[in-house]
């Protein structure tokens, strides 16, 4: 069987015993330790660190400037925050233009520099002229850890999280372990970075990274430039993984260079004697071009398994692989030559300033002459704005998700796939193995990248007397009330594992233009699994959500817990929850409880009734939960693992009564 991971070394979690004397910090250590604000490094507790940069986009940022604004706080008081319109540029209707200038405003008055509509993909743009190693970034988007590639620590979260730091507040988080993956060797012509990940996707699966940080090392990083490291730790998301990093060195160097940026470089490495809780050793000369087939990042094969399957699109694009040096690539595959008849290629330069240079060089005139269809440098087909396949298509995408559902057709299936393997394809018409396509092209990065930041504004130095325009899509956004001491309800719904905030908070090109109103948002909830949700949701008067493993997983929009809060829910019930998603459960004041004894998830039917008696002692006690179901007649007992501050939390109803209570 193919497999080109030498071994996998699971340790036990002593890498960290005390707080601060020891020796042989890994490089995900090292820079938690120099942002610590509270709690020991030991794996599984709770710490906070200070954050030194954030980003937001259009889609979570509307809710997370308006939760900025109910803080009060005047300006942000981070080292660097930016707000980037990316995500809902397809403006079919007034919503995503109001919420544009909605951002603008608030951005320019409350100190954060904005990212206009056209610059480019959050964290493309980010990596290119913010990021700096060393850092921590504080992103509302999950592929944040982009900048992982750049030796930041780049960590994705909620909106209001991102608020909290914006206003100078810490990150509260588990102290991750750190998984290292060593790369040996070089990969051969026609395998690259995305094949890398899309193996550790395969080997890891998609929660085989919750809680830890994967640390990449070995000889294979020094032959890795900085956007193809950037490729891997951005799909690092896809592990369910806190962040993924990469050190900074002599790369990384050249990358700051070339675009203007070598003050801001510090090399960064672990110490010779760093210590990891796991430990898996990649050998990059065995490994071939993959592919994760529907519906999901970790239903990795090879492309000579799959077979050549017909192709119906093939999008190239998105925070994966839209850098310079994957469009280049693509460029040269299709100088010359035609796109299949019966392919439609749609191309995404990743931010204004790969398109600047492909415009430039020449690129971009061969891709047109081709047949590609050029489309914005924004997100797009990637979350479903636009370019939705045809019914049953193939659509062969060098994204990072294939969850059902997500490229705007439910019938569609969609592979994940390097630029490589996605422009052979779109010329041959079936997925291809690029192998027996001829000569690899080879592409360099530029000594000096086209630098031209006029797309991004200061804010007002002055910021108090700029007027924020809110249109009247804008609505405010749900708040809890503290836990009540009996909480009771119906199950409303109860679903499978791995569900996908794609399905509890569905996005696409109708409702994304919907994220700064809740109200409507929310009458699709859980459609995907049930539409009937909400309304059974409003004729309950809310409820309890039953889930599998690894419930939430994907993006980080709070939308998937704020939606559920207006429809009245007041606890989750799973086998186990992703980090971003549980996290924002909590800020919401809804109860995310974990099921002791799994085989009560098959007992539990939808439309029980459930109580829980005493909520607040129980919760406070730290015990186990106990459920009643009147229904059936029997009680489980639940797990809530929840640190004191997110006890706080649910206590109040969520992070903003906590604030204010607090204050
Ligand atoms: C995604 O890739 O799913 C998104 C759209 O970028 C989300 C953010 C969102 O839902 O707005 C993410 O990854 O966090
Ligand atoms: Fe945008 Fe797609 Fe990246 Fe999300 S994964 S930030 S939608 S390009």
């Amino acid at each position: 069987m193919y497999n080109c991971i030498q071994s996998y070394m699971a340790f036990s979690s002593k890498s960290i015993e005390k707080g601060d004397e020891y020796m042989g910090l890994n490089l995900a250590q090292k820079i938690i330790k120099a942002h610590l604000v509270e709690g020991e490094m030991i794996a599984g507790r709770e710490i906070a660190i200070k954050i030194d940069q954030t980003l937001t986009q259009d889609s979570t940022g509307t809710m997370a400037y308006l939760q900025f604004e109910a803080m009060g706080v005047p300006r942000v008081k981070t080292k660097k925050s930016v707000a980037y319109i990316d995500h809902n540029t397809l403006q079919a209707g007034f919503e995503n233009a109001d919420d544009h200038k909605y951002i603008q405003t608030v951005a320019s008055k409350h100190g954060v520099y904005f990212s206009r509509p056209g610059n480019g993909i959050c964290h493309q743009v980010q990596l290119e002229r913010f990021g700096v190693p060393g850092m921590t970034l504080l992103g509302s988007d999950s592929h944040t850890p982009t900048g992982g590639g750049l030796g930041m620590l780049a960590i994705g979260a909620g909106g209001l999280d991102v608020a909290v730091a914006m206003g100078g507040g810490a990150y509260y988080l588990t102290m991750p372990k750190v998984c290292k993956v060593e790369l040996k060797g070089q990969l051969k012509p026609w395998v690259s970075a995305k094949d890398i990940i899309l193996e550790v996707l395969r080997v890891m699966s998609v929660k085989g990274g919750v809680g830890k940080v994967i640390e990449y090392a070995g000889e294979g990083v020094k032959t890795l430039t900085v956007p193809e490291r950037a490729t891997i730790t951005n799909m690092g998301a896809e592990l369910g993984a806190t962040t993924s990093i990469f050190p900074s060195d002599e790369i990384t160097h050249a990358f700051m260079k070339a675009q203007g940026r070598e003050n801001a470089w510090v090399a960064l490495a672990p110490d010779a004697d760093a210590i990891y809780d796991e430990h898996i050793i990649l050998d990059l000369e065995t490994l071939e071009p993959l592919a994760a087939q529907p519906h999901s990042p970790d239903n990795v094969d090879t492309i000579t398994n799959i077979g050549p399957i017909k192709v119906d699109q093939v999008a190239i694009g998105s925070c994966t692989n839209a850098s310079y040096l994957d469009m280049m690539k693509v460029a040269k595959i299709l100088k010359g030559k035609t796109v299949h008849s019966n392919v439609s290629l749609v191309i995404a330069p990743g931010s204004k300033q790969v398109f600047d240079m492909i415009a430039q060089n020449g690129a971009l005139a061969d891709m047109i002459a081709a047949g590609a269809r050029i489309l914005e440098s924004a997100c797009g087909p990637c979350i479903g704005m636009g370019q939705a396949p045809s019914t049953d298509a193939v659509s062969l995408r060098t994204f990072n998700r294939n969850f059902e559902g997500r490229s705007g057709t439910v019938s569609a299936k969609v592979y994940l796939v390097s630029p490589e393997v996605a422009a052979v394809s779109a010329i041959e018409g079936v997925l291809a193995d690029p192998r027996a396509f001829g000569e690899a092209p080879q592409i360099a990065l530029p000594d000096e990248f086209v630098v031209n930041d006029n797309m991004v504004l200061a804010p007002e130095p002055e910021g108090q007397d700029v007027e924020v325009i809110r249109g009247p899509n804008i609505k405010p956004f749900p708040l809890n009330k503290a836990l009540a001491d009996m909480v009771e309800g119906k199950v409303l719904i109860k679903v499978e594992d791995n569900i996908t905030t794609d399905h509890i908070m569905p996005s696409n090109a109708k409702l994304l233009p919907f994220r700064s109103n809740i109200p409507y948002l929310a009458e699709f909830c859980l459609a995907p699994c049930n539409p009937d949700f909400a309304k059974r949701a409003k004729e309950n008067n809310g409820g309890f959500i039953v889930g599998g493993t690894n419930y939430g997983q994907g993006s980080s929009r709070e939308h998937a817990a704020l939606a559920p809060l207006y429809l009245g829910i007041k606890a989750v019930l799973a086998k186990s929850f992703a980090r971003i998603h549980k996290a924002n459960l909590i800020n919401s004041g809804i109860l995310p409880l974990v099921f002791k004894n799994p085989a009560d998830y098959d007992a539990i039917g939808e439309f029980d009734v459930l109580t829980i008696e005493d909520a607040v002692k129980q919760v406070k006690s730290g015990n186990d939960i106990a459920v009643k179901n009147a229904t059936q007649n029997t009680s489980y007992q639940m797990e809530i693992e929840i640190s004191p501050k997110e006890l706080d939390m649910i206590l109040a109803g969520g992070k903003i009564n906590m604030i204010k209570n607090a204050n």
